[in-house]
């Protein structure tokens, strides 16, 4: 009788909470793209590649705009070589500069020497990207500090503006970069821009674009800007009542996510190869190492977020060789340390639920595959190995098209009877690579905190990767 009353108890608790576990947002079908596209490069490229500066002014002489060697299929074949699958570039920086003939500016590359004003960088790149296999995305800094309407509600008709003969031009967008920067332009003004009507334009003019900003309202900014995610990192935000730039949530928020947050909104950790965004020859030899990369990678993509690693084209409009050696090094590091799943012989599975211990054996079918159906799903479940073996990194991933509702997990190692190694954590996401000291074992059980108690692992690896490796 007790025990009917506690399961009452215990039934009735569940179903109270999860009316509110029910309100968890899940991912639009653009935002479950974006999260599949994972690693892409960001291109920062204009005057300030000639100037050596970070921010241009706006004062620039368009003539120092000449990169005579450019080649777009040169960053695009470097780019898929290394694995990325889009390409973001800075089509508009703080300075204002243009890289396309915009009609709603007197400072673009029609006005500069290169090509005799008759260049036009987004149209060579968005082509290159379409015969790469790569998608196209566009940075338009919303500061501005060359445009004489800057400051003024007229400026805000020409954002517009840029932005529709981008989508018509050169389109599809892929993803739209807003930067938060918000300084004072030619005449001293800042400007009050109006994000809504920016917003609109995107969804009249191209409503499959995935718009970034501190704030989304697709993907938003990480927090910082080395490549790093949070540890939790959740893919809600609250936004209401926040703004881009100064007015954005704190940046630890951003970082992490809001457990609770109204809306879904991965992270996105946008960082440079280099020390600065743009080129500069006195930075060759300061290039990110292959492992610093790999590093970013594992505080990144394997804590769910996505990776923009920023890779700017040098003076001549080439990768330079420092930074395509480095990518070359990344993509061999990745390769090599996930060339083999040792999960792959262990085909024995057993589901169970907390109270009741294993009963169900199974095969974890689309084990191997990285953008998998989602067919396999598991809530708690041990997995048992054909032998002994040694491994130093298990990664799982959620099925995210559901929401993010693991709130905590533990995993249990054992070699035998003997428990050999215990780890835990709470945020899984799209990806969670989780990397330690290696551990022989013939065993390993998952268990799950799931908010909504659903089953939601969809594919679980383990791997031996080079000791160096490992997360630091
Ligand atoms: C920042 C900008 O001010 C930097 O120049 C750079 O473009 C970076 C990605 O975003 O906010």
């Amino acid at each position: 009788m007790k025990s009917i009353c506690l399961s009452i108890l215990l039934l009735s608790a569940t179903a109270l909470f999860a009316q509110d576990y029910n309100d968890l947002p899940v991912p639009s079908k653009k935002q479950l793209d974006w999260h599949d596209t994972e690693y892409y490069i960001f291109m920062h490229f204009g005057p300030n590649t000639f100037t050596g500066k970070e921010w241009g002014e706006g004062t620039e002489p368009v003539d120092i705009f000449n990169p005579a060697q450019l080649d777009c299929r040169q960053w695009c074949r470097i780019a898929k070589e290394s694995g990325a699958k889009a390409i973001i570039i800075t089509a508009k920086h703080h300075d204002g500069f243009c890289l396309w003939p915009s009609k709603y500016s007197k400072h673009t590359v029609r006005e500069s020497k290169w090509k005799n004003g008759k260049g036009d960088v987004l149209k060579e790149l968005s082509q290159a990207c379409k015969e790469y296999g790569l998608k196209f995305g566009v940075y338009l800094s919303p500061w501005d500090r060359n445009h004489p309407d800057y400051g003024t509600p007229k400026y805000n008709d020409v954002f517009v503006n840029m932005m529709k003969e981008i989508f018509q031009n050169y389109g599809p967008v892929w993803e739209m970069w807003w930067d938060g920067a918000n300084g004072e332009g030619p005449n001293g003004k800042r400007q009050v821009y109006d994000w809504k009507r920016f917003e609109n334009t995107v969804k009249q003019y191209s409503p499959k674009t995935v718009v970034f900003s501190d704030i989304g309202p697709d993907v938003r900014w990480v927090g910082n800007e080395n490549g790093i995610a949070g540890n939790p990192n959740w893919n809600f935000l609250d936004t209401v009542g926040f703004k881009r730039g100064l007015g954005a949530p704190p940046t630890d928020t951003l970082n992490r996510g809001n457990y609770w947050g109204k809306a879904w909104m991965g992270a996105e950790c946008d960082v440079s190869i280099r020390p600065g965004w743009f080129w500069r020859e006195s930075e060759n030899e300061k290039v990110k190492t292959p492992q610093q990369l790999f590093d970013i990678y594992l505080k990144s993509i394997g804590r769910g977020a996505n990776l923009l690693l920023n890779v700017p084209p040098d003076a001549r409009g080439l990768i330079h060789p420092s930074d395509s050696m480095a990518l070359t090094g990344f993509k061999k590091l990745r390769d090599e340390s996930f060339a083999e799943n040792l999960l792959k012989t262990a085909n024995t599975f057993y589901q169970f639920s907390r109270k009741e211990l294993p009963e169900e054996k199974m095969t974890l079918r689309s084990m191997d595959k990285d953008n998998q159906a989602y067919s396999v799903n598991l809530q708690n479940f041990i997995v048992e190995m054909a032998q002994p073996t040694k491994i130093n990194c298990i990664i799982l991933r959620e099925a995210i098209h559901l929401g993010q509702t693991i709130r905590s997990f533990r995993i249990v190692m054992n070699n035998g009877k003997k428990v050999v190694k215990e780890i835990s954590g709470s945020s899984v996401g799209r990806k969670r690579i989780l990397t330690f000291k290696p551990a022989t074992i013939t065993s390993f059980t998952v268990y799950l905190e799931d908010a909504k108690g659903m089953d939601n692992v969809i594919n679980v690896t383990a791997y031996l990767m080079d000791e160096k490796l490992i997360e630091k």
